[in-house]
């Protein structure tokens, strides 16, 4: 067997969990003093030089043409989270986590090169009984997929394309797309939650003279929010929660109580009483984030995943699955002298301290911002119906999530042909919400829907419970990652679009992707006639 499936009761593995973190020395955060570190900036991204991408010509038609090389390693460093707190372990890329920002332009390629240059033991748990981590492979394998990027395949960051320390890549990217808030982060089969959760993401922002033309806030005034929860030691250092059997340690969601903004545990920023532009993201690996504002104060989400939103959302929280990204218009105004908490549920994430002056804004929030044309139902070649599954046996302890009923080793199911448009629907019969993410595209979400799980599991028939619910307005944009909610049909569609070859599509919980949450999918030539 290849590849593993669990069969175990859930209620066990949870308890089995919650007691391995009894019995781990946690930190408690409420021991933790809040918002005494200041908000870090991740560096913007340098350039090493201009190169030409000759050896990508697949992606280019200008083979010649030179275009910024970057060189950015996986490296080991210690960080510090907190002020209270010794340096922690982490894997990143560069030297904090996250790692430097990639700012470019649409239409304007780049060349990143990613050595590994890691230590050759892991910190964290492997669980060698998933596929593609057998206890034959290497431990400190790397691959970085950019999360959004219409990439060519052989520079998507294939799960099983990683590559040891001491090994590098480089990779093409041409940002034909429009201007988004994408991020890279790692993809190595079987090791990515653990990478990840070592610190291995990043942003990387695409921009265009449409955005320029709208005047959004910008410069100190636009500020990259990157969230994520993690369990920490009492000595400062990641805690990454086992099941208790030593053959089998993966658990099944990881869930933190140590909020960290860019890198830092419950820090503030100082703003002026002013609008700022904060572009989000949810880089936990299992946590769905609510965040607000403690004083009740709405703001504006522009865009989402993929891009601008066509008008802007007023919101009073606003709901990231892990790897959604938003794109928030903050108003401080009036608000002179205030200390204004972030909220995530009812815990602290980290604080706004307003000053009382302020250098004069310019910036606009335009009642309009980019199109976004709808796509027509009619204008989709084919629908596909895509199960998610949670295996269980009659006595209930079954622990395998499946896409499709398939796992990962078995042959492609989906093969889009390129430019076609398709409409994939999520069947999801779990209890759990799966962010759903294909690699490659964006798309749009059709709708939502309530079904009978249990008839469509013996009978093989989709029963609607419930009305057919739009997305919700925050959602109505481009999107690269869809929240398929429990006992919900929820329906994309998308253009496949870019090029032809081997992706693959995933759950975003990173937990359920290491466990056969993930397929591969081909991007097929149309049959001549
Ligand atoms: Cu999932």
């Amino acid at each position: 067997m290849t590849r593993r499936t669990f069969l175990r009761h859930a209620s066990y593995l949870t308890a089995l969990a919650s007691r391995a973190a009894r019995d781990a020395p946690v930190l408690n955060p409420a021991l933790l003093a809040k918002f005494v570190d200041p908000l870090p900036i991740p560096e913007v991204a340098k350039t090493v030089g201009f190169r030409t991408v000759a050896g990508h010509l697949s992606a280019s038609n200008q083979p010649a043409a030179k275009v910024p090389y970057y060189c950015i390693p996986m490296r080991q460093v210690a960080c510090k989270l907190h002020r209270d707190l010794p340096a922690a372990r982490l894997w990143c890329y560069g030297s904090t986590a996250p790692g430097p920002t990639i700012e470019t332009r649409s239409g304007r390629g780049l060349l990143i090169e990613w050595p590994n240059e890691l230590p050759d033991r892991h910190f964290l748990p492997i669980d060698h009984s998933l596929h593609g981590a057998e206890a034959d492979r290497p431990e400190a394998r790397g691959v970085v997929h950019v999360h959004g990027a219409k990439a060519p395949p052989e520079s998507d960051g294939y799960p099983e394309d990683w590559y040891v320390p001491g090994k590098s890549r480089t990779y093409f990217y041409p940002n034909q797309q429009e201007p988004a808030a994408l991020w890279y982060h790692d993809h190595a089969m079987g090791i990515n939650r653990l990478n990840i959760y070592a610190g291995m993401f990043g942003l990387f922002l695409v921009r265009d003279d449409f955005e320029d033309a709208l005047n959004l806030p910008k410069g100190a005034f636009e500020i990259p929010l990157v969230i994520c929860d993690r369990l920490l030691k009492q000595d400062g250092q990641l805690y990454y929660p086992v099941s208790g059997d030593p053959a089998h340690p993966w658990v099944p969601e990881v869930f933190g109580d140590v909020m960290l903004a860019n890198g830092r545990a419950f820090p503030y920023l100082d703003v002026e009483p002013r609008k700022y532009r904060f572009r989000v993201l949810n880089a936990s690996n299992g946590r769905f984030l609510h965040l607000s504002l403690a004083n009740g104060q709405t703001f504006h989400q522009i865009g989402t995943d993929q891009g601008l939103l066509p008008a802007p959302v007023p919101l009073e929280a606003s709901h990231l699955a892990p790897a959604e990204r938003s794109d928030l218009i903050v108003d401080f105004a009036g608000h002179a002298g205030e200390q204004i908490v972030v909220m995530n549920d009812s815990f602290a994430v980290m604080q706004f301290r307003v000053r009382l002056t302020k250098s004069p804004d310019s910036s606009s929030l335009p009642a309009v911002l980019r199109p976004v044309p709808k796509h027509q139902e009619s204008a989709a070649v084919k629908t596909r119906p895509l199960a998610l599954i949670e295996n269980m046996t009659m006595a209930g302890e079954s622990m395998s999530m499946l896409l499709n009923g398939t796992p990962w080793h078995m042959p492609v199911t989906e093969s889009p042909v390129l430019d076609s448009v398709e409409i994939w629907s999520f069947i999801n019969t779990t209890d759990d919400s799966h962010p759903i993410h294909l690699h490659l595209v964006r798309f749009q979400i059709l709708d939502r829907r309530r079904f009978e799980p249990f008839f469509y599991q013996t009978r093989g028939e989709i029963r609607y419970t419930g009305p057919v619910t739009p997305p919700a307005p925050e959602e109505a944009g481009w999107k690269d990652t869809v929240r398929a909610d429990p006992k919900m049909v929820t329906r994309i569609i998308v253009r496949f679009e870019g090029y032809l070859g081997r992706y693959v599509w995933h759950c975003h919980v990173l937990e359920h992707e290491d466990n056969e949450m993930m397929r591969p999918y081909d991007v097929i030539p149309a049959v001549a006639k």
